[in-house]
């Protein structure tokens, strides 16, 4: 096997955001623009005795470009001297079992293919991410490094070979790299029994329990076919959409309330199952919806929380729980009833990684569908329903009777995320300038009726390394305990998307029952007016409301 050093230049951009590199899959595909950024993921974790006797795992959620970006990966990962490299199957592997597997085989850590619930094919998204060997997202430090280096490369390590076949499972040789091509859903499918009592969820489906899991043509199709079919003996077509496709049948697999109205209005219809979820693209997000019941994601976190013993794993109780900033405060009650810490971390499951790792916490949670637990180091679709099945079978109540009784017993967080998306980004960027220099003029002030007491630039310290991370989010609190928070996200591609952040606490259980929208009217008006939203924009409503 000869090692071939093809000389490069640096590609501007290629900054990992959120959660890894996004871009277009037209700008993936350019000449070197995958290898660029491989290399210097490589160049950038490289231990001091190199990469021999190491493993790599890699997959990716199915997307178009997944195929061929894996057999460059498989390439430098040989001429780079690794020693053995894991693939899913097809080169699949969804996020949270890619975590699963670097875990179980001690590997050096990942390279995940995918942009998540971004749109995908031909013009479409495609993402890289790398995951360390605890499983998790790389930290901001690593992920700085690798933009260093994207911005001073000048070669990067390749080999000449034909394309490896990526759909027979077993080992081939690749020079001295071992490639095993490992089935994708096995090693999570063993995680998940450990996790889960999966005789008392056999007995659930037998008793006539109805689920319906929208694959969304996403990466979860294969893990769920096995875990709520095969395994639990729910019937044929409880999964929906669930073969993978390149372009996930022309559709976004994002698991919200526009993108799964299908799954939504089927729950909301008059012979609706009694358990409605969907995943994301790359199978870390979970949406949960009752019958005649959306559950917020901060609420289901919170709900998750609170539950939590209803499954063998949890049975001993939670060390602690964690929250990405914009989260509604729900959990933050449970774990106060608890007596059980509750962190706060700015946006991006990477924040989690530390606390995780410390056993600090052991369930968390973002606003924005995510929900994992420290039995990987990502966000758990599938294992978010196993978790929701859990406490259905124990509690023998409905969706509904469970988040009532929540609310009863710790009020409700009224919640909503308003979504201005592909904005000109030097209007969203104006926008939040302008509102960051006010904001130090504002505690004290009263608007609408209500008293400012809390305007900042939220910034975390990592409790565990010390490590500071800034400008995550404006934050504006209010004497009632309401409060707006706006950022810019770190995952789009084109232009910039505005989220807001709307929530308000309920305590009296005679108004737990209002839609979100008409709860938070007052401070949806408040929350456009504050940051001049429509005059910035050019907008007068958000494009996705959550
Ligand atoms: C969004 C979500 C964030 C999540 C991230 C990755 O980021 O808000 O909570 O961790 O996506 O999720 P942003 O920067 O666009 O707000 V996934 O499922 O796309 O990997
Ligand atoms: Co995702």
């Amino acid at each position: 096997m000869i090692v071939t050093r093809v000389t490069t230049t640096p590609i501007a951009g290629m900054k990992p955001g959120t959660s890894g590199l996004r871009k277009k899959v037209a700008e993936f595909s350019r000449p070197h623009y995958v290898e660029n950024f491989v290399q210097s993921v490589f160049d950038a974790v490289r231990p001091e005795a190199g990469f021999g006797g190491l493993t790599l795992v890699v997959g990716g959620d199915g997307r178009f470009h997944n195929r061929e970006a894996i057999q460059t990966v498989i390439r430098m990962a040989a001429a780079n001297g690794f020693a053995r490299v894991l693939v899913g199957a097809g080169g699949i592997l969804s996020t949270p079992a890619a975590s699963c597997v670097i875990r179980a085989h001690q590997a050096f850590g990942g390279l995940i293919l995918s942009a998540s619930h971004n749109p995908g094919g031909p013009d479409g998204d495609f993402g890289i991410k790398f995951n360390a060997a605890n499983g998790g997202p790389a930290p901001e430090r690593v992920t700085d490094a690798i933009h260093a280096r994207t911005l001073a490369i000048t070669e990067y390590l390749t080999v000449d070979t034909p394309d490896l076949d990526l759909d027979t499972p077993g080992t081939r040789a690749l020079g001295s790299l071992a490639v095993e091509v490992v089935d994708p859903v096995a090693d999570y499918l063993a995680l998940m029994q450990r996790l889960f009592d999966f005789d008392a969820l056999r007995a659930l489906f037998a008793r006539g329990f109805r689920l319906r899991f929208d694959a969304m043509h996403a990466v979860t199709g294969p893990y769920a076919h096995a875990i709520f079919e095969r395994e639990l003996g729910a019937p044929a077509g409880t999964v929906l959409n669930g073969t993978p496709l390149p372009d996930f049948g022309g559709h976004h697999p994002d698991p919200n309330l526009v993108h799964a109205r299908a799954l939504y209005d089927e729950m909301m219809g008059p012979d609706a199952p009694d358990l409605g979820a969907a995943s994301d693209g790359d199978g870390d997000r979970n949406l949960i919806i009752g019958r005649g019941i959306f559950v917020s994601p901060s609420d289901s976190l919170a709900m998750l929380a609170a539950n939590a013993r209803c499954a063998p794993a949890y049975a001993q109780g939670l060390a602690g729980v964690a929250r990405s900033m914009p989260t509604s405060a729900a959990v933050d009650r449970v774990a106060q009833a608890l007596g059980i810490p509750c962190y706060e971390t700015p946006t991006g499951w990477k924040f989690f990684g530390n606390l995780l790792d410390a056993g600090r916490i052991t369930l968390c949670g973002e606003e924005s569908a995510g929900t994992g637990s420290d039995h990987v180091r990502e966000k758990d679709g599938v294992w978010a329903v196993l978790l929701w099945l859990s406490i259905l079978a124990t509690r023998g109540q409905s969706v509904r009777e469970i988040a009532e009784s929540h609310w009863a017993t710790y009020g409700r967080h009224y919640y909503t995320r308003h979504d201005y998306e592909d904005v000109e980004t030097e209007a969203a960027q104006g926008l939040m300038e302008h509102l960051l220099s006010r904001l130090p003029h504002m505690p004290g002030e009263s608007i609408a009726g209500r008293r400012i007491v809390l305007a900042d630039d939220f910034a975390y310290t990592d409790p565990v390394d010390g490590s500071v991370s800034k400008h995550q989010g404006l934050r504006i609190g209010f004497h009632d305990g309401s409060r707006i928070v706006y950022r810019l996200s770190g995952t789009g591609t084109s232009g910039a998307t505005l989220r807001v952040y709307i929530e308000r606490f309920e305590p009296d259980p005679a108004r737990h029952g209002l839609d979100p929208q008409t709860a938070l009217a007052p401070l949806i008006t408040l929350a456009r007016d504050i940051a001049g939203i429509p005059a910035w924009t050019g907008r007068e409503a958000p494009d996705v409301i959550t």
